[in-house]
């Protein structure tokens, strides 16, 4: 099923000179270098040639500060289909982009003529106290700090540069592309995924976020396929565990490990700009952007380390409650959240967030609703 013919009609064209310094954006959303002589990689076939192209572009990678990297094949695998499956059963909810360019999120080798690998990386965002526990504010943690995408895209054009010395072309995504990355990074052997759907890296957690690049150059796998059909084993921590699914303040996860995207609340508060309905405003609690709720309480992120470096710092809403993120004005707003990710919502939406949390924080405050000692 998975050995469909590659219709090169449908590689996606570029949108040319959008962001400089000869790069271009195209037009499903990966930057991509674009060599212009038109060759294609062909000459890093030979098996050693590969391992040790694959070695270099990892430890480049590692050296710039990802806290890993893995390579495996761009090919699709029988996990993608389940796109399919959780568009039709409607857990999309109004995400329009993930019904857009289905063919190539199911098929990495429709993001780049000639696609013959794919470099994941991860990056850990957790941050301890000094009790050891995972930093929680009143912002998710993915996004407390610095703008991940623009963290990680600045270092993978930089990995980049190393296939293009190579010879090969490549272009990167991080969250940005039609581009299954959870899945993909598995499928390169970089963690599992676990029922609340998230990527686990056996070291980091599920603390991380995945960006990568694809390039016509071939790259030894970092892992053998595994499981049936080659199909990335489902995270072992899952079995008899359900704590995600009963921790949800929304009801998104399903027991098959489905999420419904028209439930979480990281849609609600980040993708969602108008009005939501009464359920949302009374689930929402302690966070005003994103939700890390099922992955606060999943074991398999018992004793995850942080990643190194400092790259998201600063973080402006350290010691911040929502009653006080309810108090900022736009102007205050637009000051703290100037290299953030937060910059995707508009102050409406983060007051309309902060109101919500702030008002769940005064009745859990209010007497009436203390529990008697
Ligand atoms: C759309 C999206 C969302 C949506 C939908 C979430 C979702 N689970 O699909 C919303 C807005 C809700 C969301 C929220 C969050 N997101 Co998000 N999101 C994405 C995005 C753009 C696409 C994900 C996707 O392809 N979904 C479609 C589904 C079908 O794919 P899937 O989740 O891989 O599906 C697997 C399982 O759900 C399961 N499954 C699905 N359907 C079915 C049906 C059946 C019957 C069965 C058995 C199984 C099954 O099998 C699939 C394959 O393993 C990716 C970036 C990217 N391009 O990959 C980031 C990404 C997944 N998000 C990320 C993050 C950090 C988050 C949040 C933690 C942010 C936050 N703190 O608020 C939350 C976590 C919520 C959650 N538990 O998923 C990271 C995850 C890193 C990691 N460790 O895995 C990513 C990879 C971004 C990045 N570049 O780092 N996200
Ligand atoms: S909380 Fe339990 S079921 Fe959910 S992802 Fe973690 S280990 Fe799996
Ligand atoms: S991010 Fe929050 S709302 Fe979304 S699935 Fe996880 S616990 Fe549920």
């Amino acid at each position: 099923m998975y050995e469909r013919v590659l219709d090169r009609t449908r590689v996606p064209a570029f949108r040319r000179g959008s962001i400089g310094c000869g790069a271009e954006i195209c037009e499903v959303g990966c930057e991509v270098r674009v060599d212009r002589s038109g060759k294609t990689a062909e000459s890093n076939t030979g098996a050693g040639a590969r391992e040790e192209l694959a070695r270099l572009l990892r430890h480049r990678a590692l050296e710039l500060g990802f806290d890993d990297a893995a390579c495996c094949a761009a090919e699709p695998v029988p996990e993608m289909s389940r796109l399919a499956e959780w568009i039709r059963s409607g857990r999309s909810g109004a995400l329009a982009y993930m019904r857009d360019h289905l063919d190539v999120r199911m098929d990495p080798r429709l993001l780049l003529p000639g696609a013959r690998s794919v470099l994941m990386v991860a990056k850990s965002y957790l941050r301890l106290d000094p009790g050891g526990n995972p930093v929680a504010g009143p912002v998710s943690s993915h996004a407390s700090g610095r703008d991940y995408h623009s963290v990680l895209k600045k270092r993978l054009w930089e990995v980049g540069r190393g296939a293009i010395e190579a010879g090969g072309r490549f272009k990167l995504f991080v969250d940005s592309a039609p581009v299954m990355e959870k899945v993909i990074a598995a499928r390169a052997g970089l963690g599992r995924i676990g029922r609340n759907s998230l990527l686990v890296h056996p070291r980091l957690g599920s603390w991380i976020v995945l960006g990568g690049l694809v390039t016509d150059l071939e790259l030894e796998a970092s892992a053998p396929p595994v499981g049936e059909g080659g199909e990335p084993p489902r995270l072992p921590d899952c079995d008899g565990c359900r704590r995600c699914v009963d921790a949800c303040p929304a009801g998104a996860i399903a027991l098959d490990g489905a999420v419904d995207a028209g439930r979480c609340l990281s849609y609600w508060t980040i993708e969602c700009a108008g009005e939501w309905p009464e359920w949302v405003g009374c689930s929402v609690a302690e966070q005003v952007y994103g939700c890390d709720r099922c992955q606060q309480v999943c074991p398999a992120n018992r004793g995850a380390l942080p990643g190194r470096g400092d790259d998201f710092a600063p973080f402006p809403f350290d010691g911040l409650t929502p009653v006080e993120l309810a108090e900022w004005d736009a102007t205050r707003f637009r000051n703290r959240t100037r290299r953030s990710s937060m910059r995707r919502i508009r102050f409406e939406q983060f007051h309309r967030n902060a109101l919500a949390c702030a008002d769940a924080e005064r009745r859990l405050r209010s007497p009436a609703t203390k529990r008697p000692e």
